[in-house]
């Protein structure tokens, strides 16, 4: 994609001043003719129903954001935005293995604990994220040499204690996160490696024990497309399914670059929910190669659309998560070298046009 056309980033000077002009009401519609766009207003006696979780709520569907624990205890912008738009949030780290478990039996609950008690203050829901994942695994368990017996009881142990402590309080777990090469082949991992793909159906059958009314799903990235990675999961989920096992839903990443989307993106989500299974877009972001030009902006906000869209036009989707909500935090630009201005948000808390997009999105009337 072309960056010649190069404008000015959402978080220049020359934006931020027209941007901080208040805008009229009647244009709280956030993308106005110019191009300028802001933050929607809820002023007293303004509908909610223009924001993410106004739409989402009246489609019964979530909209939901990874939440990192920093922002979380010292950015006031950051939770203003989030309580107002998101009826959903996700722990971007705080209930992986190394935050909850840093040494054996030794579990650290205090930012998970943080991110449930801030969503039930705001009606939020939360998706617990991740029980069995090959990374951010602490080392003790890295290390350790364990036999598959001892592996094993590691696990259910640590299953049952977190999914344990959650119960009632996370409407949905990724039990288990990118198991899969993207040839199809099982990802090699700790729980891969010592205990074969067996880990897989057990660790659904203990968080199901844990929390009988949690869904449980399995979550992966390329899996969007119809390609060798998402036939070789669908073969698994209707597998497992047939063997009773308790798997709810499949988590579709969505880790996109703009312009890039698969397009068969929403005939892939059908056939996974024609199984019977729920499908969540779970991590969504649209990486642009720096600096974002205005046509760039424009083709993120449609693939924001689109994505929510591909998701929300199948039987069964549960809703939409971001993988976060401000171009301020977000995990793509010290992954992917010269990209990101990924999220829906600036660095400054004004909307975006993929604000627009991910509204149109979500608006049951659109
Ligand atoms: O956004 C997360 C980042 O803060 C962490 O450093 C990283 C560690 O691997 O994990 C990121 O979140 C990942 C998620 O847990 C699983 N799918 C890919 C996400 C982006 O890397």
């Amino acid at each position: 994609m072309s960056t010649q056309a190069s404008t000015p980033s959402p978080s220049s000077h020359r934006r931020r001043r027209r941007v901080l002009r208040p805008l009229p009401l009647a244009a709280a519609g956030l993308l106005v003719a110019t191009g300028v766009y802001a933050l929607p207003q809820l002023t007293p006696g303004a509908s909610a129903a223009t924001t993410l979780r106004g739409y989402a709520d009246a489609r019964g569907v979530r909209i939901g954001t990874a939440v990192g624990d920093s922002a979380l205890t010292s950015d006031s912008s950051y939770t203003a935005v989030l309580d107002r738009e998101f009826n959903s949030v996700t722990a971007e780290n705080a209930m992986k293995w190394d935050a909850v478990e840093p040494t054996r039996g030794g579990f650290d609950w205090a930012a998970a604990d943080r991110l449930v008690a801030h969503a039930a203050a705001h009606k939020q829901g939360v998706r617990g994220h991740t029980l069995v994942w090959y990374s951010q695994l602490p080392s003790w368990l890295r290390n350790g040499d364990f036999s598959a017996t001892q592996l094993n009881s590691i696990l259910k142990s640590h299953i049952d204690t977190e999914v344990g402590r959650y119960k009632g309080r996370v409407y949905a777990w990724d039990v288990v996160n990118e198991a899969f090469n993207d040839d199809g082949s099982m990802r090699s991992s700790l729980w891969q490696t010592k205990l074969g793909t067996g880990y897989i159906a057990n660790a659904l059958k203990w968080a199901h024990a844990a929390d009988p009314a949690a869904r449980l799903y399995i979550n992966d990235y390329n899996i969007e497309a119809d390609n060798a990675k998402s036939d070789a999961l669908y073969a698994l989920a209707k597998q497992l399914l047939a063997q009773g096992v308790p798997l709810n839903g499949i988590g579709f990443q969505s880790h996109f670059v703009v312009g890039k989307l698969p397009s068969t993106m929403k005939a892939n989500l059908k056939r996974f929910s024609d199984l019977g299974l729920e499908v969540s877009v779970t991590e969504l972001d649209v990486r642009i190669p720096l600096p974002a030009s205005a046509a760039e902006l424009a083709q993120q906000s449609k693939d924001y659309k689109t994505a929510s869209e591909n998701c929300l036009g199948v039987p069964r989707c549960a809703g939409v998560t971001v993988w976060g909500i401000t171009d301020k935090y977000s995990w793509v630009p010290s992954t992917f070298t010269g990209y990101g201005a990924a999220l829906p948000f600036d660095e400054r808390y004004t909307a975006k046009p993929a604000y627009t997009g991910l509204s149109k999105g979500l608006d049951p009337k659109a």
